[in-house]
């Protein structure tokens, strides 16, 4: 097949460099990752919603954009859902509606955040009633994944308090635990829980689960089913999350991502568009441990999905520049040369090593990524691609602008 243009001199280069350039590509085309209903729908900041135009109104247009994410990319067949906000009557027709668009239903998010019930918290909440509720909501959404052929139920908990004193840590550890212990009992064989973990807000003072520490923690307390997931944006200013990321695939406790970039918080930003160094780092890991026998299994089977709110962004143009970003990292990471980078740590030697990993982070690879996409049959450039479709204009006509609020009281 002909290839794109500085694939040829690219493939050369690599192949001196000892690069195995065919199983670079294969890997490339197996990969996946999942994107967020809700990253298709207007979303914003406690300030402002910018309504967009031909934005998702509902999951039957959020699942209709997803298919145009993967038509371009070739990688996303699957789409994470939050209930209640993509809640519908019939299941098994949105099931049918996604397979027909060529999709799947991935991860299941319950919302443990969003009832007045739930001012003090969910499965943390003083009131036993308000807990019961909260583990009934996880135990419907249990029957929803069931019933959609999704096997991740993906928690993640709003959970903590706002004043030093408001309640007791280790009596919240113990509701939270009893609660979840129901739900994991709950889950049918193959089913698994990916819990998240994030140190503030909307909680100020402590969250429940504030790091992957305390997610492990509880994880290793359910059992095998039970794993940590990574949200890029959940850690304070500085952790090394490669760090993190490494630490949970060797104990095979890491069970999946929510990508995004921050600069300050949890900005939710596109993933990559900030840090992307970072992201290679994290990537560098997860190809480490897949070439790893006593980690492959666990990095396998890692879910990668995006979690991002695009706020003043197109969002489907910005879910493929996401996508494409995640691609970028993971053909950087796939061309570290692993052995060299080995004698030079057995060695000592310190910059070797460092200059190993930079060899590989500073290689242009979209000729890579460019002929990865003409061998899949897709164009070698998705974000061109989409433009062209003229998709955006036709939902924009077609939907028109949703009225979309501000967080904030009086501003709607
Ligand atoms: C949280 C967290 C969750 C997401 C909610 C909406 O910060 O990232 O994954 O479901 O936001
Ligand atoms: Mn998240
Ligand atoms: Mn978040």
């Amino acid at each position: 097949m002909a290839g794109v243009p500085g694939y040829e001199a690219l493939a050369e280069t690599l192949a001196r460099r000892g690069v195995d350039v065919e199983a670079v590509k294969a890997a490339l085309k197996r990969q996946r990752i999942e994107t967020p209903s809700w990253g298709y729908g207007n979303s914003g900041t406690r300030f402002k919603v910018f309504p967009w135009p031909g934005a998702a109104r509902n999951i039957y247009e959020k699942l209709a954009d997803a298919a145009v994410v993967h038509r371009f990319t070739g990688v996303c067949p699957t789409v994470a859902i939050h209930i209640p906000w993509d809640k519908v009557e019939d299941w098994e027709g949105l099931r049918q509606y996604a397979a027909s668009l060529g999709l799947q239903i991935g991860a299941v998010n319950p919302n443990l955040f969003q009832d007045d019930d739930y001012r003090l918290g969910s499965v943390c909440h003083p009131d036993p009633r308000v807990r019961r509720r909260a583990v009934e909501h996880m135990l419907e959404c249990i029957e929803i994944a069931e019933k959609v052929g999704s096997s991740i139920l993906s928690l993640w908990f709003a959970d903590g308090t706002n004043y030093p004193g408001q309640d007791d840590f280790r009596a919240r550890k113990h509701r939270m635990l009893e609660a979840l212990s129901e739900v994991y009992r709950r889950m049918p064989p193959g089913m698994r829980m990916l819990i998240e973990y994030k140190f503030f807000e909307p909680a100020f003072y402590h969250t429940d689960l504030a790091d992957w520490g305390m997610a492990y923690v509880i994880a290793t307390h359910l059992g095998p089913q039970a794993q940590v997931l990574v949200d890029t944006g959940h850690h304070p200013q500085g952790t090394n999350i490669e760090h993190i990321v490494a630490f949970l695939l060797d104990e095979g406790r890491l069970g999946g991502f929510h990508f995004n970039n921050r600069k300050y918080a949890d900005d939710d930003l596109i993933v990559g568009s900030i840090n992307p160094f970072e992201l290679f780092l994290i990537f560098n890991e997860l190809v480490a441990a897949e070439q790893d026998p006593r980690t492959a299994e666990t990095a396998r089977a890692v879910a990668y999905m995006i979690d991002q709110s695009h706020n003043i962004e197109p969002k489907i143009e910005a879910m493929i520049q996401s996508v494409v970003n995640i691609q970028t990292a993971y053909a950087k990471a796939l061309l570290v040369d692993r052995r060299r980078l080995r004698e030079a740590q057995e060695a000592g030697d310190v910059l070797e090593a460092h200059r190993v990993l930079l060899e590989a982070y500073e290689t242009d690879v979209r000729p890579l990524l460019a002929q990865v996409r003409l061998e899949m049959g897709l164009d070698p450039d998705p974000v061109a691609a989409f433009r062209r479709s003229g998709y955006a204009e036709k939902v924009a006509r077609e939907r028109g602008i949703a009225v979309a609020a501000s967080g904030y009281p009086g501003a709607s």
